[in-house]
C-alpha cells in the first residue's frame, strides 16, 4: 500500500478534473493492486477513462444566461418570470430595460415584499446590467416609486 509513489504519474493521467481527484486517486489505487498484465493494465486504464468522461458529461453544469422577463426585458409584471425555472448559484441574470425609467436594486426579503429599498443597498442603472446569482435567495426590485408594487420584482432561488 506505501508504494504508491511509483504510481505517482498515472493519478495526473487520470485526474479528469477538479472534483473527481478522489474518484480519481481510488481508481489508482486499483490499478496498483491490480498489477497484472499489461493488456489487464490497459483496459483497467481504459475503465478509468471511460467513468472520467461520464462523470464529466453526466457534471454538465455549466453557468447558465437568463435575460430577464424574456424579449421585454425588465419591466412591469415581471415577478412571474422566474416561476418554472430552475436557477443554479453562477447563473448570470441580464436584465435590458430603458436607464432613463429604470433601475435594479438588489434588496433583502423584506425589500421585495414591501418594496422597499434597505439601506446601502447596491443599485445598478446601466440598463445592461448583468447580476451573477449566489446560492439561495436573491430578490430584486426597481426602486423607481410604483414600479415594485407594479410587479417590477423577483424573487429566485438559485440551488
Ligand atoms: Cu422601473
Amino acid at each position: 500500500m506505501h508504494s504508491h509513489h511509483l504510481h505517482q504519474p498515472k493519478l495526473t493521467i487520470l485526474t479528469c478534473g477538479p472534483n473527481y481527484s478522489s474518484q480519481s486517486s481510488s481508481l489508482s489505487m486499483a490499478m496498483a493492486q491490480g498489477s497484472g498484465s499489461a493488456g489487464q493494465k490497459a483496459s483497467v486504464y481504459l475503465l478509468a477513462m471511460v467513468l472520467c468522461i461520464m462523470l464529466f458529461a453526466s457534471s454538465g453544469t455549466q453557468a447558465a444566461t437568463y435575460v430577464v422577463g424574456g424579449p421585454a426585458g425588465w419591466t412591469f409584471n415581471t415577478n412571474s418570470w422566474p416561476n418554472g425555472k430552475r436557477f443554479r448559484a453562477g447563473d448570470v441574470l441580464i436584465f435590458n430595460y430603458d436607464p432613463k425609467m429604470h433601475n435594479v436594486v438588489l434588496v433583502d426579503r423584506a425589500g421585495y415584499s414591501r418594496c422597499t429599498t434597505p439601506r446601502g443597498a447596491r443599485v445598478l442603472q446601466s440598463g445592461k446590467d448583468k447580476i451573477k446569482l449566489g446560492k439561495g435567495q436573491n430578490y430584486f426590485i426597481c426602486s423607481i416609486p410604483g414600479h415594485c408594487d407594479s410587479g417590477m420584482k423577483i424573487a429566485i432561488t438559485a440551488a
